[in-house]
């Protein structure tokens, strides 16, 4: 296994200095940092093999070609799906969302039925749904939160009922870190005949995610989070569903023929994948994958949970924070907090003056703040790349920010 200062060198930019002082970026729920295999991956591809896949017989077009559908491989066996025809890419998670909603939701759903969601979605599994059920007469309907960041599964059985066509939930929440049940959720939303769509933008990149464990009709992430660069997203589906689903988007290369009375189909993946791809991106999330088989994802969960037990415990001693969600047992690398009255974005800027890196804000998750009756919040998260030293950074910085503008 290699150390973490060698994995640390596999990342140019986290030898960057911020304000003189060494970068300790806390931001990774937001993006992740990029190896140098993955922009190694991607230089390679513009250098030496750019042209346009599935289009040519040239032999520049038929490498592209290979790289590109070699990562789609490489990604399918991450997430262990059936067949690489069930990884269809998208630019983003939120992409991947809106590709089902427009695709299988405006299809499929109708006045009377209902789609499930929970209090605890990024806006990205949120406004999708609000504006599809709002165009087919369907209900939208919330699973609320208790307290202490977790999903109130106790009023499941009254939410998940014979109307309900869908039951899109996260993984693992972007603010509170909870790790929700997925498996056990999956199995719920198929009790009562629904399908069960997972964000998984939090949790593919940062523990072992396979599909078929988790029974689940359809899984979206970024490759972003994962050391992945941005513009490459992935959508799993159930192959069944995705055959009988109409195309989210036409044009190129989602066709078979093209009349002008009419046109047809590509069979999967390429039928959700209309016009040039996100060629060198893709290459890019293939050689992320790689870069995260070759540490191992269990590996990676283990090393970011002791970060986060650690960072929880050091945080809960700095006077007047109040940190979002559950214990470290039950959740995730994100921690959001609040620092008594001092507004977060305050927070955030001094902790940038140290060299130190987190996020203010909803963190695109508003109606979690509504429940704490909060507008914002600051959230640190963690990769398997930080060290216990930045948190001790961080926590120093935030004993400053409180003794700076305390209340
Ligand atoms: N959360 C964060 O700072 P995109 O923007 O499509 O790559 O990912 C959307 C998304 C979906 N679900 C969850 C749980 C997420 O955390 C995110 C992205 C970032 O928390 C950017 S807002």
């Amino acid at each position: 296994m290699k150390s973490i200062e060698a994995i640390r060198a596999d990342f140019p930019i986290l030898q960057r200095e911020i304000n003189g002082l060494p970068l300790a970026y806390l931001d990774n729920a937001a993006t992740s940092q990029k190896p140098l295999a993955v922009l190694q991956a991607m230089d390679d591809y513009y250098r030496l093999r750019n042209a346009n896949v599935h289009r040519g017989v040239h032999t520049l077009s038929e490498e592209a070609t290979t790289l590109y559908e070699g990562a789609r491989g490489r990604i399918a066996r991450f997430i262990n799906a059936p067949s690489s025809k069930q990884v269809i890419f998208t630019r983003n998670a939120t992409e991947a969302v809106n590709l089902v909603a427009y695709s299988w939701g405006l299809d499929t759903l109708k006045p009377g039925d209902e789609v499930l969601i929970t209090q605890m979605e990024h806006h990205a599994n949120i406004v999708p749904w609000q504006l599809i059920t709002e165009r087919t007469g369907a209900t939208l309907r919330y699973v609320p939160l208790d307290p202490q960041g977790m999903l109130r599964l106790d009023l499941l059985n009254e939410l998940l009922t014979e109307r309900t066509r869908l039951f899109a939930f996260v993984a693992m929440s972007n603010v509170l870190g909870t790790i929700n049940p997925v498996a056990e959720l999956v199995a719920r939303a198929h009790g009562v005949g629904a399908l069960a769509l997972v964000d998984g933008a939090q949790s593919v990149p940062h523990l072992p995610v396979d599909v078929q464990a988790l029974n689940c009709d359809f899984l979206v992430f970024s490759g972003h989070k994962m050391c992945g660069p941005t513009g490459s997203g992935v959508l799993y589906g159930r192959r069944e569903l995705l055959e009988r689903m109409p195309p989210f988007m036409g044009g190129g290369d989602m066709i078979r023929e093209v009349r002008l009375d009419g046109s047809r189909w590509n069979t999967l993946p390429w039928k959700f994948e209309a016009g040039t791809p996100a060629i060198a991106e893709v290459i890019g999330l293939g050689a992320a994958v790689d870069y995260l088989t070759g540490l191992g994802m269990e590996w990676a969960q283990q090393r970011e949970h002791a970060l986060v037990r650690y960072a929880m415990e050091q945080l809960e001693r700095v006077e007047g924070l109040r940190i979002l969600g559950p214990g470290p047992e039950q959740r995730g690398g994100a921690v959001a907090f609040t620092l008594g009255e001092i507004h977060p974005h305050d927070t955030a800027a001094i902790l940038d003056a140290e060299g130190i890196a987190i996020r203010a804000g909803h963190h695109c998750a508003q109606p979690i703040h509504d429940f704490y009756g909060i507008a914002a919040s600051a959230r640190a998260s963690f990769y398997f790349y930080n060290t216990f030293e930045e948190i001790d950074r961080l926590v120093m910085a935030l004993d400053k920010v409180h003794s700076v503008l305390g209340i």
